[in-house]
């Protein structure tokens, strides 16, 4: 008796809560399916691609512990700007120079920008990450977690696929749904991804279409050449905690810079235009344990804004435009 009891209490925890997960599963794709119909998707399309969709239990695992959560920022920049990724940049530049300087003039955003971008998503193209993005996005819109924006994502994701627009049988990328050399979401694809090389198919994995596509996306929404991201700086103790920002859905409290003269260690010695606007962002306050919460600090910019945009994370912000200095220095 004790043994029977003690089989159906390890069925119990081991069985039970998978069994369940997979039938809830079914259930969700039952009615995302009737959404993907409702909205127009063939249902040719729907079956033939959301039939394959499997819940997969590491993409839950991987949207709760991301680096953005816990790594402080100097760990955070270290590890992704590195000599040799500046490098891998260099080499990538000087193979691929002629599609990169049209698109770099085409689109009036700065080569280095688009080389920083590749380098911090993918390393070059080296990890464009293997998961079935279908799977994933299927898995994050059934999970509770950010189930309107994923579910958002997925729809418009099948209506590339049912327009012919993106080949489905291609579709393999990163954990959070982000496909090719510059890890662009569905919706990203569907407003600013370009058939650079007019061969009717918009290929993110290639150099031609991938990068002018980003350039397109980082221009269209505002980049401005040749303006700073940021500026490292050093906080006095003074400074009112209103102005310490810590989240990247937004950027509170700007002020021109010479507002801010009061609070900042050797004001006068800072290389930039003082009467233009800036907010100041503290990275590390919120995520490490007793960090002393005015270091590191950053005056950031309209571009730095522009990258979150991108990208909603302070510490990839910081990254990019770091690494886009690196090539800026370089070139
Ligand atoms: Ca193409």
């Amino acid at each position: 008796m004790k043994k029977i009891k003690f089989f159906l209490l390890i069925y119990f925890i081991f069985f039970q809560p998978i069994a369940k997960a997979d039938d809830n599963f079914d259930k969700w794709l039952i009615s995302f399916k009737k959404k993907a119909e409702s909205e127009g998707i063939s249902i040719e399309t729907i079956n033939k691609v959301m039939d394959k969709a499997i819940f997969l239990p590491k993409v839950i695992e991987y949207d709760r512990f991301q680096p953005e959560f816990y790594e402080d920022t100097k760990t955070y920049i270290n590890k992704r700007v590195t000599k040799s990724k500046i490098k891998k940049g260099l080499t990538l530049y000087n193979e691929q120079k002629l599609i990169i300087n049209d698109i770099e003039n085409k689109f009036s955003v700065e080569k280095e920008l688009l080389l920083s971008l590749m380098g911090i998503e993918t390393n070059f193209g080296k990890y464009l990450g293997k998961m079935d993005i279908v799977s994933s996005l299927a898995t994050l819109s059934y999970d509770k977690r950010r189930s309107e924006f994923f579910t958002k994502e997925l729809l418009i994701l099948l209506k590339l696929i049912d327009d012919n627009i993106v080949d489905h049988s291609i579709l393999f990328g990163s954990w959070a749904g982000a496909f090719g050399n510059f890890q662009f979401m569905p919706r990203t694809i569907k407003n600013f991804a370009i058939d650079y090389n007019l061969n009717k198919v918009i290929e993110l994995k290639e150099i031609d279409d991938s990068f002018a596509s980003a350039a397109n996306y980082i221009n269209k929404i505002g980049w401005k050449n040749n303006e700073p991201c940021f500026y490292k700086i050093n906080l006095k103790n003074n400074i009112p905690k209103k102005y310490l920002n810590t989240s990247a859905k937004k950027i509170k409290n700007k002020k021109k810079i010479s507002y801010f003269k009061k609070y900042i260690k050797d004001f006068d010695n800072l290389n930039v235009k003082k009467n233009i606007y800036a907010g100041i962002i503290t990275p590390d306050k919120d995520i490490i344990p007793d960090s002393e919460n005015l270091s590191p600090a950053y005056l950031v910019f309209e571009n730095y804004e522009l990258v979150l945009k991108w990208n909603r994370s302070l510490r990839f912000a910081l990254a990019v435009c770091t690494l886009k200095n690196e090539f800026k220095n370089a070139l």
